[in-house]
């Protein structure tokens, strides 16, 4: 990285791993699955694939504040995402190309939607 305001982006980018601090380790680059391997899915109507990050906690106090306000609609099942490589399986990555937690699917349709090559409902 430069602060120089001349700064040309490189023709070829590469990580620099260094640069990005403490968080370079939970927010990688880098796309696609590592390894073929199935999400879990439970009987809700709404599968949570996260982890208790502030990011991954956000749509855990969401569905606990619908809960709580009566919407039985958003009942969900929560699966722990721990990223040190979960996020690369091939199920995860196929209802969220990024690779990032939080990731969720909607089971309360005719077939399963996602944010992702699960397509809209
Ligand atoms: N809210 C953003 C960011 C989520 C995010 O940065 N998640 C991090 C953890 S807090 C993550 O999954 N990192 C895994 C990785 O980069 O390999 C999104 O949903 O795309």
């Amino acid at each position: 990285m430069s602060d120089d305001a001349t700064y040309t982006p490189p023709k070829i980018w590469t990580w620099n791993k260094e640069a990005g601090g403490r968080f370079a380790a939970i927010n990688r680059p880098i796309a696609g699955p590592t390894s073929d391997k199935d999400l879990p899915v439970g009987k809700h109507p709404f599968q949570l694939y996260s982890l208790g990050t502030p990011n991954g906690v956000k749509v855990t106090i969401m569905f606990e504040e619908l809960l709580e306000a009566g919407f039985t609609g958003a009942d969900y099942d929560a699966w722990l995402i721990v990223i040190n490589g979960n996020q690369f399986t091939s199920g995860f990555v196929d209802i969220n190309p990024n690779s990032k937690i939080p990731a969720m699917v909607d089971h309360s349709g005719d077939k399963p939607s996602g944010s992702s090559s699960l397509g809209p409902s």
